[in-house]
């Protein structure tokens, strides 16, 4: 099997982690537990993303153990051992001497890790370790030391992709692209949730990727709900649907949302809503320049939907009023559009669909500036519950849920849209709903 990286570029990563850590220090990184999800059937496993970005080892047990007592650091893979009772089962296991091929210096059983850490921990050295990841090296770890969180050392390096992680991000997003495309063009009025759902995710399988995270898909109302999951609903002529999804290639994730309309044709109040996500969407996307600061999208976002729904007659008060700045808190905002716009502009993504490395904008620790290399979303949405009796939702928009969401690389010329093929412009959208598939 081969790794989606040289070995090379994973020994480099190696390195730039842990030539920051202390001399005579230990660094474990262990992969997830894997997961019951009812008596025995697992829940199908994926690997840690710290593995992965560190050493590729995708299988479902494994532990990274980097030592440094001579001056140089030195990396040994704990692995499970080959079993053929367990093989004839589950499948052919990479065991201790298979493993010799990934990028790491020695290889080991995992039988004997507990002792081998035990013995290390007796010279009193500090360990870095990714907590919350493997309950029962947490315990060991618990028991025998105290452990520091070797996040704070990747997080920043994991945050600037290379040219090849690009180029899988590129793949994922192309995808995702596709597969809200392919989506649009099967929709059609009194169709179930589920169905678009499957056609997002069909595209996914058939394109040899998998979903990033559960897919959104909300009819009317349902796109009001951020974290909406049933997806079991009929979605009537009329009403939008949100479809927020994104997949995975060689563990880098894709997460694009577009809001369509079933029958194919915006209706005006639709149309008003999505023309003013759409444009904060674009100041969004061109606040992504190297050398702005993290909350800036943020703002960008903030201040042209606070102008748009004062416009609209949505908002009946000042700008500032709408914003509601908080003072020494940059990309902070608790003003009336946070009745319609309640979650953050974007993400950074990566390995992890919501990745390491950023926080949310607006969060006061995160006060680093953009870079090349980085990926982010950019997603603003408007939210107008019908079912909402804790504000007053205007009846020409009740109803309405639209978000648009795009996955943005920024690059020394300015952002570039990794997402950009997917369909996002008003008369795009009603070109290509419910005119079946043209691949
Ligand atoms: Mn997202």
């Amino acid at each position: 099997m081969s790794l989606p990286f040289d070995r090379q570029e994973y020994l480099s990563r190696q390195e730039s982690v842990f030539s920051k850590l202390p001399r005579s220090s230990l660094a474990i990184i262990p992969t997830n537990d894997p997961k019951i999800r009812s008596n025995d059937v697992s829940y199908p496993f994926r690997a840690n993303s710290y593995m992965l970005y560190l050493c590729g080892w995708e299988e479902d047990e494994g532990t990274l153990l980097a030592t440094n007592s001579s001056g140089k650091w030195v990396t040994t893979l704990f692995v499970p051992d080959r079993d053929t009772t367990k093989e004839i089962w589950e499948g052919i296991r990479i065991g201790v001497d298979g493993a010799k091929s990934w990028p790491v210096d020695h290889t080991d059983s995992l039988l004997s890790l507990d002792s081998c850490i035990k013995e290390l921990l007796s010279d009193g050295s500090r360990v870095f370790t990714i907590p919350g990841v493997s309950s029962s090296l947490d315990i060991l770890l618990d028991e025998n030391t105290e452990a520091e969180d070797l996040r704070a050392y990747i997080d920043p390096i994991r945050r600037v992709k290379s040219a090849n992680e690009i180029q899988y991000m590129q793949e994922a997003a192309s995808i995702a692209s596709s597969a809200h495309e392919k989506a649009m063009r099967n929709t059609r009025p009194d169709m179930g949730e589920w169905e678009i759902q499957s056609l997002v995710e069909g595209h996914f399988m058939s394109s040899q990727s998998q979903w990033s995270f559960p897919s959104i898909v909300g009819g009317g109302d349902n796109a009001t709900v951020l974290h909406y999951k049933n997806n079991d609903q009929v979605i009537r002529s009329g009403d939008l649907v949100l479809v927020d999804a994104g997949c995975e290639v060689s563990g880098y994730a894709s997460d694009i949302t577009r809001t369509w309309p079933v029958n194919g044709k915006f209706s005006q109040p639709q149309r008003e809503i999505y023309e003013l996500v759409l444009r904060a969407e674009l100041a969004g996307i061109e606040a992504c320049q190297p050398g702005m600061p993290w909350v800036s999208m943020h703002e960008a976002v903030c201040e042209t939907i606070a102008e748009g729904l004062i416009e609209l007659g949505v908002l009946n008060c000042t700008l500032e009023d709408a914003l509601g700045r908080v003072e020494g808190k940059p990309g902070v905002f608790e003003g009336q559009i946070r009745n319609f716009f309640m979650h953050g502009t974007g993400h950074f993504l990566g390995l992890d669909v919501h990745d390491v490395g950023g926080g949310r904008q607006g969060d006061p620790n995160s006060s680093f500036l953009l870079e090349p290399g980085m990926v982010l979303t950019i997603e603003p949405g408007l939210y107008f519950g019908s079912w909402r009796n804790d504000i007053s939702i205007p009846e020409r928009y009740a109803g309405i849920g639209i978000r648009i969401e795009d996955d943005v690389l920024v690059t020394e010329q300015g952002p570039l849209v990794l997402s950009s093929s997917c369909p996002k412009m008003l008369d795009e959208i009603e070109q290509v709903v419910g005119k079946g598939i043209h691949d």
